[in-house]
This record gives structure tokens, C-alpha cells and sequence, in this order.
């Protein structure tokens, strides 16, 4: 009688550690698979969103861009800028009216944040007759441009509204 009870444990074991043998390696490539497939998703997502970013730069995201000049250009001095908006309207300054606003070139600085004025000296250019076109002289070497557009009384439309190129000027 206590031999039959030890060898029905002894069934019962090996039955559990069959089934546990079977189990671990099915549940194992279980996680291996889902584990692969959540990382092929996510770079499939990556892949679409990047590409979706691109058309986006391309046709649709409003902001301000050089039309004639791309970070790491190398030019000669003097030379034109085109400046470029979308999403807002370019008009003189002196009124302040929703959506509309100025260009501003700001040499070797930064962005100015929004609700903030624009100074106005020999690095911070104001275009206040809504000019889109420039011609600059700058001495060689290493300068960033930042465009920066903003509303009627020069306050800056922030970040968002700006954009800064490095180039280099021989
Ligand atoms: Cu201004």
C-alpha cells in the first residue's frame, strides 16, 4: 500500500516535469516569437513615421525655411538669402494681426523666445517692410543664420517659428 502511494507520486512527477519540459520550451518560443515580432512592428512604425515626417517637411509643416540655402552650405561673401513661410503670412510691421508677421535674420545667436521682442542691432535684422530677400556680408569662416519670424511689434512667434543653419562663408 505505501509502495502504490510512492509510485503514484512517482507518476505524478514525471507526468508534471513531461508536462513542464513541453511547457517551458513552447512558452520560451512563445516570448522569442512575440518578442521579434513587437521589435519588427516598432520598426516597421519607425520606418512609416520618418517617412511620413519627410512629406511632411516637404509639402504641409508650417515654419520658416531658407529657400536658397541648407545647413553645411559653403558660400561666398556677399551672398543672397531667401527667406521663406508657411503656414503664416509675410506683411509690413506696424499692425498686429493673427497669422501675420515679419521675417528676422539673426547672425551667430539663437532663436528669440515667443512673446519676446526681436532686439534690433547688427546681428538681429528686422525685414519690417515684409522683404523676403537679402544680400549679407559676412566675414569668412564658420556663422549659423537663424530665420525667425514674428508678429507686427516684433515679438518673436517663438521657436516653432524659426529655424538656424550653419554654413560657411570663404
Ligand atoms: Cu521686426
Amino acid at each position: 500500500m505505501k509502495f502504490e502511494i510512492v509510485y503514484y507520486w512517482y507518476l505524478y512527477l514525471k507526468y508534471i516535469t513531461m508536462k513542464i519540459k513541453i511547457l517551458v520550451p513552447v512558452l520560451l518560443l512563445t516570448a522569442i516569437i512575440a518578442c521579434n515580432q513587437s521589435a519588427k512592428d516598432d520598426a516597421k512604425t519607425g520606418g512609416t513615421d520618418q517617412q511620413k515626417s519627410v512629406v511632411s517637411d516637404a509639402n504641409q509643416k508650417s515654419g520658416v525655411y531658407f529657400a536658397n540655402l541648407k545647413d553645411g552650405d559653403v558660400v561666398k561673401s556677399p551672398f543672397v538669402v531667401q527667406m521663406g513661410v508657411s503656414g503664416m503670412t509675410v506683411e509690413p510691421a506696424g499692425a498686429l494681426n493673427d497669422g501675420k508677421g515679419h521675417h528676422h535674420l539673426i547672425i551667430d545667436g539663437s532663436y528669440i523666445e515667443k512673446g519676446e521682442m526681436v532686439p534690433k542691432d547688427e546681428t538681429h535684422l528686422h525685414f519690417g517692410k515684409g522683404q523676403t530677400v537679402d544680400t549679407l556680408s559676412l566675414t569668412p569662416g564658420d556663422h549659423t543664420l537663424t530665420l525667425q519670424f514674428a508678429d507686427g511689434m516684433h515679438k518673436s512667434y517663438g521657436k516653432e517659428w524659426s529655424t538656424t543653419i550653419k554654413i560657411k562663408v570663404q
